[in-house]
């Protein structure tokens, strides 16, 4: 399982706006967005760079 700790998630908006980010890398993952802790837990066969990535590309920032 990865686990990203995102800082700028504030919402149910950034909830949905990730989580779906993490679908388009594999419609499969297991995708578990938690506002109060700020972080990204995917699970998923596909390469964790993919989904840091995708993360990036809906405009949030994930810690390295
Ligand atoms: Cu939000």
């Amino acid at each position: 399982m990865y686990v990203f700790k995102v800082n700028d998630i504030s919402c149910n908006h950034c909830v949905q706006s990730i989580t779906q980010a993490a679908l388009e890398v594999d419609n499969n993952a297991k995708v578990n967005v938690d506002i109060s802790s700020k972080t990204v837990s995917i699970e998923s066969n596909a390469d964790q760079a993919l989904f840091r990535e995708a993360i990036t590309e809906a405009g949030y920032t994930p810690e390295q």
